[in-house]
């Protein structure tokens, strides 16, 4: 509930200093016993917590969790991740994000969860999302853009996220067009872009990040060890994944606004910084054919644009890239 979570962020605010039960109890019209009830679900939660004589309860350590406590503790968003739904375990977050946009949950809604049995990736591949190792959430967004422009949301959140890793790990990872963020050539992220619109207006984008954190290679099943990385892998360090999610919310409302008011031109030039495919040789897989050339960058509505042999362009809105 919301004053549970409250409590938490006074806790947390405090950095380790005793909150006052008695005040808050005050604050919020409740018993004394009702927090200390909330503290004793902390505790089973994982928080380490004291209870200082007179002066109130101290949070000590915080359990790894991307609860809506951990992240609303680092948010700098006006409404992206303000209101979290967060699970320990489903089959994926996307449907429940779809679920809640048609039930009219607002703007920058976030659906998290620690573990999904069944997460999914285009074309309903399989997407390993092993329990508390690695980002795995779905946002919905309620942005004025028209439905022809929302694939390319699917750029904007990628440059997000590679901006959100790099501040968070000082790692600089690339994106391999349409949905993967790569790290020493190996995918450590994808990102899966659902619409709800009418013929003329986008109701809803729901907005699907997969991000391996803290896995080391053995926890990934073994057909994607050798095509797939995380940020542990590649850092060697334990990454905090609440403050991770923080700063993807943050950037991706920073530059999903940027998207709106001034088109796709800026988020293009960002996005071309980041990208491996510009003057590759590459093969890509769609769902009638399969076509080589040359790849020569996005167009202004976000297509790769691919240079064939016989020297004519052809604008891909969607496919499996093979860089060659
Ligand atoms: P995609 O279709 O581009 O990639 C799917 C492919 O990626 C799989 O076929 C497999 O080869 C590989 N793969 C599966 N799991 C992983 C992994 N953990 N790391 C690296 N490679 C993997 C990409 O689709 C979009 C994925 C979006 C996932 C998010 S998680 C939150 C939300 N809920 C949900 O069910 N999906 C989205």
């Amino acid at each position: 509930t919301n004053v549970k979570n409250e409590l938490l962020k006074r806790l947390f605010e405090a950095e380790g200093q005793p909150v006052s039960g008695q005040e808050f109890a005050d604050e919020y019209g409740l018993s004394r016993t009702a927090i200390w009830k909330y503290i004793k679900e902390f505790e089973e939660e994982g928080y380490e917590i004291t209870s200082i004589r007179k002066r109130g309860y101290a949070l000590i350590t915080s359990p790894d969790r991307v609860n809506s406590a951990n992240i609303l503790n680092h948010l700098e968003t006006s409404a992206y991740g303000r209101s979290v739904d967060y699970y320990e375990s489903v089959e994926s977050t996307q449907p429940i994000a779809h679920d809640a946009a048609q039930a009219g949950v607002p703007d920058g809604t976030l659906i998290v969860a620690e573990e999904q049995t069944a997460g999914r990736g285009r074309l309903y591949r399989p997407w390993s999302s092993t329990a508390r190792k690695g980002i795995w959430m779905s946002l919905v967004i309620r942005p004025t853009l028209t439905p022809q422009q929302a694939p390319q949301m699917t750029l904007v959140a990628a440059v997000a996220i590679v901006r959100a890793i790099e501040e968070v790990t000082g790692i600089e990872a690339t994106i391999k067009w349409p949905n993967d963020i790569l790290i020493n050539g190996k995918k450590m992220t994808g990102i899966l872009t659902e619409l709800q619109a009418d013929p003329d207006r986008v109701k809803a984008i729901i907005i699907g990040i997969g991000m391996n954190v803290n896995q080391e290679e053995d926890d990934f099943p073994d057909e994607l060890q050798s095509i797939a990385t995380s940020l542990k892998i590649a850092t060697g360090q334990h990454i905090d994944r609440a403050k991770l999610i923080t700063s993807i919310l943050g950037y991706l409302e920073q530059y999903t606004k940027m998207y709106e008011k001034h088109g796709f031109g800026p988020i293009k030039l960002l996005w071309e910084g980041y990208s491996n495919t510009a003057g590759k040789r590459i093969r890509a897989v769609m769902l009638n054919e399969t076509i080589e050339g040359t790849a020569l960058g996005i167009s202004d509505e976000g297509l790769l644009e691919l240079q064939l042999d016989d020297g004519s362009v052809r604008g891909i809105y969607s496919a499996d890239i093979q860089i060659q």
